[in-house]
C-alpha cells in the first residue's frame, strides 16, 4: 500500500536525471502515483526517456510563459483522469549575468522581470489553472522550491533571492485563497543541490562546503530527502499543513555561523 495509491500528481521541471522534480517524481510513484510531466519543447526527449523507467508516458510540452501551454495541459489532465491530487512547481529562471559576477544592484529591469515571471508567476499561473481540476477531487495539494536565499543574503544568488522571497510569499497568498478548495500550498527550501541549473553558477561548490561544515548534520541533503519531504506534503500525511516553507537543509537555515 502506497501513500500516494489512486493519486494523479503532475510533475513540471524535470530536465535531466540530477532535477529535485525527479526525486520527487520517482518517490511519488514509488508510494503508487500515476505521474504526468510538463516540460518545455526541447527537454522533451530526455523527459520522455526518464519517465519510461517509471512506468508513465505522460508527456505534455508546456512553456509556462505561454498564455495557452498551461490551460491547454490542465484541460487534458482533466479529460484524462477526471481531475488531478498533486503538483509539483520546480522552476527557476534568471539570466546568467544575473547572478554570478554581477552585483544585485545593478540588475536590469528585464532580467529582474523575467526572473520573477518564470519563477514566481509560473507558479499562481499554475496554481489558478489547476485548483478546479484538485477540487474535483475534493482537494489536493501543490509543493514549489525555494533556497535559503530569499531569507538571507547569499553572495551571487541576488535576483533569484528577491524571487523566492516572492515565491514563499505567494505560497501564503496562495494557501489562503485555495484554501476554501482544500487546496494545500507549501514550498520546500532546499540544501544545495548539484542540478544543471546550480553548478552552472560560480561559487556554488564554496556554498556546498560551507554547509558540509556548518550544518547542524555536518552534511548536506540528497534528491531522496527532496522526494520524501515532498511525499508528506503532497500526500494525506500532511493533510493539515499549508502555507509553509520546510527547510530540508541539514539544518544550516538555524546558524549564524
Ligand atoms: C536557479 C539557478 C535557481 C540556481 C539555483 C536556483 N535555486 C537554487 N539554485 C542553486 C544556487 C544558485 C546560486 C547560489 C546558490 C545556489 C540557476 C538557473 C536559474 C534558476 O549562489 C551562489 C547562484
Amino acid at each position: 500500500m502506497g501513500l500516494m495509491d489512486g493519486k494523479v500528481a503532475v510533475v513540471f521541471g524535470v530536465a535531466n536525471h540530477r532535477s529535485i522534480a525527479w526525486s520527487i517524481a520517482q518517490t511519488l510513484a514509488r508510494e503508487g502515483a500515476t505521474l504526468a510531466f510538463c516540460a518545455q519543447e526541447r527537454m522533451e526527449p530526455e523527459v520522455r526517456k526518464l519517465a519510461n523507467t517509471i512506468g508513465s508516458n505522460e508527456i505534455y510540452t508546456c512553456d509556462v510563459g505561454n498564455d495557452l501551454d498551461v490551460p491547454s495541459i490542465f484541460h487534458q489532465l482533466g479529460e484524462r483522469h477526471g481531475g488531478i491530487d498533486a503538483v509539483v512547481h520546480s522552476l527557476a529562471f534568471a539570466n546568467r549575468e544575473d547572478i554570478s559576477g554581477k552585483r544585485f544592484v545593478e540588475v536590469s529591469r528585464d532580467g529582474f522581470l523575467l526572473a520573477l515571471d518564470v519563477s514566481v508567476y509560473s507558479l499562481a499561473f499554475i496554481a489558478r489553472e489547476a485548483e478546479p481540476f484538485l477540487k474535483a477531487r475534493g482537494g489536493g495539494s501543490i509543493v514549489t522550491l525555494s533556497y535559503l536565499g530569499s531569507e538571507r543574503v547569499v553572495p551571487n544568488y541576488n535576483v533569484m533571492g528577491v524571487a523566492k522571497a516572492a515565491l514563499e510569499c505567494s505560497v501564503r497568498y496562495l494557501a489562503y485563497d485555495l484554501g476554501l478548495s482544500q487546496i494545500r500550498v507549501n514550498a520546500i527550501s532546499a540544501g544545495p543541490q548539484r542540478t544543471l541549473s546550480a553548478r552552472a553558477i560560480s561559487g556554488f561548490q564554496d556554498i556546498e562546503r560551507i554547509v558540509n561544515e556548518h550544518a547542524p548534520l555536518r552534511r548536506n541533503i540528497d534528491g531522496m530527502d527532496l522526494g520524501n519531504a515532498a511525499l508528506y506534503l503532497l500526500s494525506d500525511l500532511g493533510k493539515s499543513v499549508t502555507g509553509q516553507v520546510l527547510h530540508v537543509d541539514a539544518g544550516y537555515s538555524i546558524m549564524a555561523l
